[in-house]
């Protein structure tokens, strides 16, 4: 007699051509998405993921900050909701998986649940959390971190893209701006199932990653400001070059996370170089610091050294500094028992699996602070990520939804 769920599977080419169809939205250049936040291309994808939920028989909810909540009751409505997601938002240059394996994972466990007529005590909630990349708006994580009152709604309301639009404004304008509270909703637990985004599973051959933990990140905002004067006939040591001090902080950030690695990495993705004009020494740079590592204390020291070493460097240029920061979270330990529930269905669905770290950010890390959460990877090809070519198989996607499903299930409790 198999010991209850130990048969319950999704149904994998479904997920696939939901994932598939999703793509089809916000087409990238090459290959991926570029569906950014708030944009019409966001919208579109959400009145999709919408139909699908409407076609399930899930109950929508909208928060005042996007986030979208699709229910699925429970024998028993009063108890508190099994929520699993993750965003459907993507990196400018982003992939087809990033964030949606977790949203349309959640709704395959819903739509295998119906297929199968299995009722659960708890009822399941089916959730897209807005704005987790961070790539329009700062910071990552954004309507997460409002939820689990890290971030101030108002405040993240204006914050500006680079056309300067706000994210309020635009999040009212697509039309996603709903009129529930952020946060006022209980959560019984909460699982992301996410790509691994790193080379790990697929170097060790494994399936399943069962996230212990999350890096702590930190995004310093930093903006320098020199003199624009002609690159011509300024002579040299009469330059104040704000371009040249970016390029100094870019390898001195570098070379600070490569005192600490493997355990810590840091890099800097986002640049802008004022006039930007070819005859012209940059006036003013402004660029983006993202330093992270498992062990908070390590990243306090990496803030510490690079604030050191930008301040010896703006000195030695004659160049002012402002350094802003932008974002952050502290590492997370996931809940003990959200991950024994992931360990245990690996292990009962007969996946390979192992102890992982999350290398990147997710929803999940802020959910942490306000209820048992638990995340499940699946590997993705060269570990690549952020990045148009990202691939994963479609045995990875729905090994990762089988063991979302029955840890989901069995924290939601089979009635009958
Ligand atoms: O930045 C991150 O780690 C996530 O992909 N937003
Ligand atoms: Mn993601
Ligand atoms: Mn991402």
């Amino acid at each position: 007699m198999a010991a209850p769920g130990e048969n319950l599977r999704i149904n994998s080419d479904r997920l696939w051509d939901s994932i598939m169809e999703m793509a089809k939205i916000g087409p990238g250049i090459a290959g991926g998405n570029n569906r950014q936040t708030v944009t019409d291309e966001d919208g579109e994808g959400r009145h999709l993921f919408k139909r699908w939920c409407d076609a399930a028989g899930l109950e929508m909810g909208v928060d005042e900050m996007g986030t979208m909540f699709a229910r699925r009751e429970g024998t028993d409505p009063s108890l508190p909701p099994v929520y699993v997601g993750s965003h459907l938002d993507t990196q400018p240059t982003g992939g087809k998986y990033d964030g949606v394996l977790g949203v349309l994972g959640g709704l395959e466990v819903v739509r295998s649940l119906n297929d199968l007529g299995i009722k659960t005590k708890h009822p399941i909630v089916v959730t897209n959390w807005t704005n987790e990349e961070g790539a329009r708006f700062a910071p990552a994580m954004m309507a997460s971190g409002v939820f689990a009152g890290v971030l101030d709604q108002a405040d993240v309301y204006g914050h500006v893209d680079k056309q300067g639009k706000k994210f309020g404004e635009e999040l009212e304008r697509i039309g996603w701006k709903g009129t529930e509270k952020v946060g006022d909703r209980k959560i019984h637990a909460f699982f992301e199932l996410h790509i691994e985004q790193g080379p790990i599973l697929e170097d060790e051959g494994i399936d399943i990653g069962v996230v212990t933990h999350g890096q702590g990140l930190k995004w310093l905002q930093v903006t320098l400001t020199g003199k624009e004067a002609h690159t011509g006939s300024t002579p040299m040591p009469k330059r104040r070059n704000a371009g040249l001090g970016m390029a100094r902080v870019i390898e001195l950030v570098h070379e600070i996370a490569m005192d600490y690695q493997p355990d810590a990495v840091g890099a800097v993705g986002h640049m802008e170089v004022f006039p930007n004009s070819r005859n012209i020494i940059a006036g003013r740079t402004v660029f983006t610091i993202d330093i992270r590592s498992p062990e908070k204390e390590v990243l306090d020291a990496m803030d510490g050294r690079i604030r050191e070493g930008i301040d010896t460097i703006c000195e030695a240029l004659d160049i002012r500094y402002e350094i802003e920061q932008v974002g952050a979270f502290d590492p997370v330990t996931f809940d003990a028992g959200c991950v024994k529930a992931i360990r245990d269905a690996a292990e009962r669905l007969g996946y390979s699996h192992r102890n992982i770290v999350s290398g990147a950010g997710h929803d999940a890390c802020w959910i942490n602070r306000v209820a048992p959460t638990a995340m499940v990877m699946c590997p993705c090809v060269d570990g690549l990520s952020h990045n148009e070519a990202e691939e994963i198989t479609k045995e990875w996607a729905s090994a990762g939804a089988d063991v979302l499903f029955h840890a989901v299930v069995e924290t939601a409790e089979i009635v009958g």
